[in-house]
């Protein structure tokens, strides 16, 4: 059972990439930051569980939609922020842009934007575990589409093979790109293919947040224990486009019931209620905090606007916004 601290703490978490994903979500018309986003609102719960089970010697590995796992695991929010502004204060010194959040303190071993090319990095940091005999464990976050790529097979067997320390996270949004799964993938592939492989598959709801830290505590313990990689499939939803900051819902390539429903199933909200019916925080208290999070990222944003750029401002380029 998750106690009531870790329970403020879980919200915590998500009230802050939230706040920091809809702060860029309305700053990114002004043209500032230098490259694509992927946004991970609607699907936060998956990072902020697993990673609350992490310490900062366990590695993560994502991919283009990573702020979520970069924030999640502790990343340095300032960092993260600057390398949007193509800033030398970036965590990748400016030079690689939202895709590429890395913080080596922290645990965050990469993020990579070539889809399941992320994936053998994380059974690398395993087998180096393993082979360090040190009591570690690397999570893979992914997402559906990243099992239609050979890469991820191979992945798979290796880390089955040589019992490495390692946890797959695959975040089911049910669509890649503009593609329904459906279209790209016989019913249930992926539940079927890591039990194929042997390897101890579950099944979470992707936008609850507490019961995601439950689950997986157990599942990063017996990994830690037992180095045997394990797998974990959770069902979520990104509310707006595939790369940018706005929703897309007049594109007809969702359906609208679809979108309601997940919407209405916000892994924030969800926990709002949650902390409210427990009496653990009250409704005015959670605004004060909404509103007192907006404001203190809103000031790092336009500080981070207004730093010095590493020269490679493209000042007369528009990025599509
Ligand atoms: C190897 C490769 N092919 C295609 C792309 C273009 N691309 C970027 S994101 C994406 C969809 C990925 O979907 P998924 O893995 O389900 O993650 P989601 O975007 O839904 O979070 C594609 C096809 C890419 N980056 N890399």
């Amino acid at each position: 059972m998750i106690s009531k601290k870790n329970t403020k703490k879980i919200y915590f978490d998500l009230l802050k990439i939230r706040t920091i994903e809809e702060i860029i979500s309305e700053r990114y018309k002004e043209q500032e930051m230098r490259c694509p986003i992927h946004l991970s609102i609607g699907q936060e719960a998956i990072a902020v569980g697993i990673c609350h089970n992490l310490n900062n010697y366990d590695q993560i590995v994502s991919n283009h939609r990573c702020h979520a796992h970069y924030l999640a695991k502790g990343g340095d929010e300032k960092k993260m922020i600057n390398e949007f502004y193509g800033n030398s204060d970036g965590c990748s010194g400016g030079r690689g842009g939202s895709m590429h959040l890395f913080d080596q303190k922290k645990g965050i071993l990469s993020s990579v934007p070539i889809v399941s090319s992320s994936i053998p990095v994380g059974v690398g940091a395993g087998f180096s575990f393993k082979y360090n005999k040190k009591k570690n464990i690397a999570v893979i976050f992914i997402g559906d589409a990243a099992i239609e790529e050979g890469v991820f097979y191979e992945s798979l067997n290796y880390a089955k093979i040589f019992s490495l320390p390692v946890l797959f996270v695959c975040e089911n949004n049910l669509f890649s790109c503009f593609t329904n799964i459906n279209e790209r993938q016989p019913k249930n592939l992926i539940k079927k293919i890591s039990k194929s492989f042997g390897m101890k598959t579950h099944f979470l709801n992707g936008n609850n947040a507490i019961q995601i830290a439950n689950k997986s505590k157990k599942i990063i313990e017996e990994i830690r224990l037992k180095n045997e990689p394990q797998f974990i499939l959770l069902d979520t939803y990104r509310v707006l486009e595939h790369c940018g900051p706005y929703e897309d819902d007049h594109l007809n390539y969702r359906n609208k019931k679809e979108i309601k429903y997940w919407k209405e199933n916000c892994p924030l909200k969800k926990l709002e209620k949650i902390l409210v019916s427990n009496k653990i925080l009250s409704k005015s208290s959670l605004r004060n905090y909404r509103l007192s999070y907006k404001k203190k990222y809103n000031l790092i944003f336009e500080d981070c606007k207004k730093s010095k750029f590493l020269g490679t401002k493209l000042n007369n380029i528009k990025l599509y916004a």
